[in-house]
């Protein structure tokens, strides 16, 4: 296992889920955070929280990764202590609606594929070639089992996790040659606010999702993402695929009810 200590990691999404837990959990061992979502309230609740368990260094950014004007200027503003990134945590993302793609909404569509594939492409290219140039760091992309089956309803949101898992694979094929390792970890269910955004804030039903069943928590997923971080530097983990016990494929949940 390698140290974290003093090593910079980015976060994205980080005010929320599974984010927050890898900020917990990287802070934890020692690394400097980079905070980065578009909530600024909560990312403060969050350093603050961090400060009194860990006393680490934190860096917030208030950032909304489909803006890719806005990405550019976050990362070549970083001050010079913070703009050596050694891993990106590309995780902000999300799903909307559950709708037939013949009656799907636009404004939906736009901003899954906005969010989780011009996002996530976004950071990767402004992050990634200073690592290049670095000779070290790590990309660790969020896809998801929805990236590998697809689910009725789930039409563009599983496109956008499809997408990327071949921008992982594809981006692991173009750092051939170079220490900078890059890594997928998909997860199957995991409780967190993703299911009250899918369905606009109705509680109910996103309540009823995780209904009779054990799903993942944020700790569970965030805890596969730092034992990928912290292998030792000849190690990559491609791409690791997680459910709860109670998930046998994206469609087949085991519910006690
Ligand atoms: P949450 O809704 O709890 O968290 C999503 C995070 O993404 C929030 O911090 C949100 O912050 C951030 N985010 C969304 N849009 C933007 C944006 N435009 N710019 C910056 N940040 C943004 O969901 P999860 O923790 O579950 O989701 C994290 C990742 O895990 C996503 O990529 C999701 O697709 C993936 N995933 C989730 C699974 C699940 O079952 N929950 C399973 C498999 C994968 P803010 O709103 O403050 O900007
Ligand atoms: C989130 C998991 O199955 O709800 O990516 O799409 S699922």
């Amino acid at each position: 296992m390698i140290s974290l200590e003093n090593q910079i990691v980015l976060i994205t999404g980080a005010s929320s889920g599974i984010g927050a837990a890898c900020a917990r959990i990287f802070a934890r061992g020692g690394a400097k955070l980079i905070l980065a979502a578009r909530r600024w309230e909560r990312l403060q609740q969050l350093a603050n929280e961090l400060n009194q368990l860990f006393g680490g260094e934190i860096h917030l950014l208030q950032l909304d990764v489909r803006d890719r004007s806005a990405v550019e200027s976050a990362i070549s503003t970083l001050p010079p202590d913070w703009s050596d990134i050694d891993i990106l945590i590309n995780n902000a993302g999300l799903s909307r609606g559950l709708d037939k793609l013949h009656t799907g909404d636009f404004q939906d569509w736009e901003d899954m594929i906005d969010t989780n594939i011009k996002g996530l492409l976004y950071l990767s290219r402004y992050v990634v070639p200073g690592m290049v140039n670095r000779s070290r760091g790590h990309v660790i992309n969020l896809g998801s089992i929805a990236g590998h089956q697809t689910y009725p309803g789930g039409n563009v949101y599983c496109g956008t996790k499809a997408a990327v898992r071949a921008i992982s694979e594809g981006l692991k094929q173009d750092l051939l040659g170079t220490p900078v390792r890059v890594t997928s970890v998909d997860p199957g269910m995991v409780e967190t606010e993703f299911s009250e955004v899918r369905f606009h804030g109705d509680t109910q039903r996103a309540a009823r999702v995780y209904q009779g069943v054990t799903p993942l928590t944020p700790d569970d997923v965030a805890d596969v993402i730092f034992f990928c971080a912290t292998r030792s530097p000849h190690v990559n983990i491609n791409e690791v695929v997680l459910m709860p016990v109670d998930q046998a494929s994206a469609t087949l949940v085991n519910r006690r009810i």
